[in-house]
């Protein structure tokens, strides 16, 4: 007995070795080797091979892996590693990295990886013990929990704007008529910001496999990030601000393209209008009604038989005309596609795709044929350029038929049954991959398709919306979150699903106003429709077999006050084009969670507040059930003015305000600057010649950029557009008009500057010379609001302001107050 005892004890201890390396989780283990670059180190370690580089200084990319590195690849970073100084060192037990901006200490035994400000202060750290590890082909990366630290962005995600406790999956899902914290969605962002001890960072995990993030869920030690395969592939970004973790991670995956002016009206859609004579009725309608609206929105019954690139023809019997008339009056069309092709001998677009063999296939080389819309369908393989280019083409039939704007739905892929088998293949560019790989771009290249489609055939500047999408999405398309409920909570949880994707690089969002399944109550209508005003977006889209939703259907009350908010925005549109342009330049997402401005205020956080944001750079909405009598507000550091009546409110308070449901909770932080203009029915009418300039007296100096150009075509690239900083001085008491920048002649001949909250006696003064004030109020509701600062009687509600007009001469024109 004791014999046996002894033998397994010493077969145990010998075998020990052994034993360990079998462990299921494989770690990468010690620094074998290091090279080190100028801007980066190339290393083995036991178990992996990786590189760290800095690509500016305050973004470092890290790379591991179980085998040695792979080519280069990425569809979603586009940002290529700019010429940073780094100060690299090296001890027996660390390498270190320091750039201007951060400071990166990699150990060497066991490889870790953690992150400083230059002063020594931890940002991000891998947790001790756990760092990156492998399960099978699974890789995971563990960082330290900081001490209250919270989480914000990763896109598309339900649930609170703080994703502390909670685990998150990526896999591109079709959820029709998802619940409130359903996950996955619709597409896969996996960028987030961490947010402890005043300090702020980004980290983006570039691998389209299925990823997997917590964020503290089940557990009290980590945060985590990692996929099912491929590479550990992150970048980490640090930066004081969050606006400028923003930037630098636009700068890797790209920025939204200036869209057209159009696309920023207001959208009509049902699910579906047909046939024509429905169109031109829901279209005249809106004009007869005067309700300014750009888009009407065609759904899958355009098509015959849900054919892909096919008009139904007894159903539209000449779409070139009807869109050529639907133009005349004001909008442009949007089509819908799906990616799944029917089947069909004969089909001239299924032919030809399968002549230029464009269809995803089995391994044994024969076509992944599964059901939609139309029955069994082919897919194209967007993933190759040789697919894509075949897609290019076919975007010329919607050229041919006078249509603006490209709606990619079902690009997750969806298919009946969802389920795609994971050994359908793909191109992947030349790296031929299987679905697992795959499924997460595959929307993104779809929409990049469509894209470069319309880039190649279109006249102007395309509208390109899609459902599906990945990091890096926002080079070529919009996004909307798919079949949302008719249901309060999903209007409040959709305001934070925006917020969240424009924390993730997407400015051009979406969600279906009013709610896509099911039919909203009439005060959940309303309230929906003044929210969709704030959004970038502005499209009511509801299902098959539900009410109607136009702002007519719900009686005149409700029409009232939809056409109001509707107006507001299109008086807003210098603003709203302004803050896009911005959004163009830096990333900066059209609608702003208060995270991003108010990062370090713990309240922002709070679930209370957590569904209030900016639109742009000034206004602030706080969306509210539309069943409730009173909401708490929280106004952060500031002053706060109240759009409607302009009472000035102190900042760093929390207010409970009464509710009504024909108005929604809209206020403007001082210092701001607001550009307006005269009511327009569509973005194609020209307002008056008077821009009315907004600001608002604040304490803080503001630098705002104004941006004008013809809002269709690319000439702004080649310098035709107008821009001209406006700038607040509150210590040197001046209103200052910059020099106008570009070849774009601006629409307005006058500048009126509508002041808010300065001194009663206020005057003002260019030169030497004193301006003549005068005294007004204005109905921000009034359907006349703003081209008559009289004010108009459509509100009882009116803003007390004094106004001055000046000349909008190009040269710097400097007020003095
Ligand atoms: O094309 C019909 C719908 C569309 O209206 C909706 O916006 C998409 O999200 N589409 C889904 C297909 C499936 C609807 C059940």
């Amino acid at each position: 007995m004791k014999y046996i005892k002894i033998t397994f004890l010493l077969a145990c201890v010998l075998n020990m070795p052994r034993l360990m390396a079998q462990s299921p989780v494989l770690t990468p283990g010690n620094f074998e080797n290091v090279t080190i670059g100028d801007q980066d180190i190339t290393f083995k370690t036991t178990n992996a091979y990786g590189k760290i580089a800095a690509y500016s200084p305050a973004i470092i990319r890290v790379r591991l892996d179980k085998k040695p590195l792979g080519a280069d690849f990425s569809y979603a970073v586009t940002g290529t590693p700019q010429k940073t100084k780094v100060n690299i060192t090296q001890t027996d037990d660390a390498v270190i990295l320091l750039t201007d901006s951060l400071k990166a200490v990699i150990q060497k035994k066991p490889f870790s990886i953690a992150f400083y400000t230059t002063d020594g202060k931890a940002i991000s750290q891998d947790e001790q013990g756990l760092g990156t590890s492998w399960i099978g082909e699974s890789v995971t990366t563990y960082k330290k929990m900081q001490d209250d630290e919270h989480f914000v962005g990763l896109g598309e995600k339900t649930g609170n704007l703080d994703r502390k406790g909670n685990g998150y999956t990526n896999w591109n899902s079709d959820v029709y008529g998802y619940s409130v914290l359903a996950d996955p969605l619709y597409s896969t962002i996996p960028f987030y910001a961490g947010i402890h001890h005043g300090l702020a960072y980004g980290i983006f995990l570039d691998n389209t496999y299925q990823s997997d993030f917590n964020f503290g869920a089940s557990n009290n030690r980590f945060s985590s990030f990692g996929a099912r395969g491929g590479e550990m592939n992150y970048y980490f970004i640090y930066h004081k601000k969050m606006a400028d973790i923003i930037s630098s991670y636009t700068y890797l995956t790209g920025r939204m393209p200036l869209p057209p002016l159009w696309s920023l009206g207001y959208q009509q859609n049902r699910y579906s209008y047909y046939p024509e004579a429905e169109v031109m009725r829901i279209a005249q309608t809106l004009r007869e009604k005067r309700i300014p609206a750009d888009g009407i929105t065609l759904d899958i019954h355009y098509m015959d038989r849900y054919q892909l690139f096919t008009w139904n023809k007894s159903r539209f019997p000449d779409p070139a005309r009807m869109n050529a008339n639907l133009n005349k009056m004001g909008f442009k069309t949007t089509v819908i596609v799906d990616p799944g092709i029917k089947v069909e001998k004969g089909a001239p677009a299924y032919e030809s795709g399968l002549k230029q063999d464009v269809y995803i296939k089995y391994p044994d080389g024969t076509q992944y044929t599964a059901q939609v819309w139309p029955g069994w369908c082919n897919f194209t393989d967007f993933t190759s350029e040789k697919g894509r280019a075949w897609w290019r083409n076919q975007v010329k039939f919607f050229a041919e038929s006078g249509v603006s704007g490209i709606w990619n739905d079902m690009n997750e892929i969806a298919t009946w049954g969802q389920k795609i088998p994971d050994n359908v293949l793909f191109d992947y560019d030349g790296k031929p991959t299987t679905h697992l790989q795959a499924h997460n771009v595959y929307g993104m290249q779809m929409v990049r398709s469509s894209y470069e489609g319309a880039l190649q055939n279109f006249k102007e500047r395309p509208f390109i919306l899609s459902r599906s999408g990945f990091a890096g999405m926002q080079r070529y398309s919009a996004i909307w979150t798919g079949d949302n409920r008719a249901e309060e909570d999903h209007m409040l949880q959709g305001v934070r699903l925006l917020n969240s994707l424009g924390m993730s690089g997407i400015s051009f969002t979406g969600m279906d106003i009013g709610g896509f399944t099911g039919n909203p109550t009439t005060s959940l209508y309303t309230r929906w429709m003044e929210l969709g005003a704030f959004i970038p977006y502005f499209r009511n889209h509801t299902a098959l077999n539900t009410r109607a939703a136009e702002p007519w259907a719900f009686g005149e009350d409700v029409l009232d006050i939809v056409r109001k908010y509707i107006s507001l925005r299109y008086e807003l549109m210098p603003y709203i084009y302004s803050s896009f342009y911005e959004s163009t330049q830096t990333g900066m997402p059209v609608m702003r969670s208060l995270a991003i401005n108010y990062t370090f205020d713990p309240k922002v956080m709070d679930a209370t507040y957590q569904n209030q944001y900016e639109f742009g750079n000034g206004i602030m909405v706080a969306p509210f059930e539309s069943t409730a009598a009173f909401g708490k507000v929280y106004f952060p550091e500031g002053n706060w003015y109240d759009l409607y009546t302009g009472t000035e409110q102190k900042g760093g308070q929390e207010v409970t305000i009464p509710l009504k449901v024909d108005k929604l909770p809209v206020f403007v932080k001082g210092g701001s600057i607001i550009p307006m203009q005269s009511l327009v029915q569509s973005t194609s009418e020209m307002p008056t010649d008077t821009l009315s300039v907004h600001v608002y007296n604040g304490s803080k100096a503001n630098h705002y950029v104004y941006y004008e150009d013809d809002g269709k075509s690319f000439g702004y690239q080649k310098g035709d557009f107008y821009k001209r900083a406006i700038t607040f001085d509150p210590d040197k008491h001046t209103i200052t008009f910059d020099k106008a920048d570009g070849n774009y002649k601006s629409h307005f001949k006058y500048i009126r500057v509508v002041l808010h909250g300065f001194q009663q006696s206020a005057s003002v003064k260019t030169g030497n010379d004193k301006l003549n004030l005068q005294d007004s109020a204005i109905a921000f509701l009034g359907a006349t609001a703003n081209t008559d600062p009289q004010g108009s009687a459509a509100s009882s509600e009116t803003c007390p302001v004094k106004y001055v007009t000046i000349g909008n001469a190009a040269n710097r024109i400097q007020l003095n107050f």
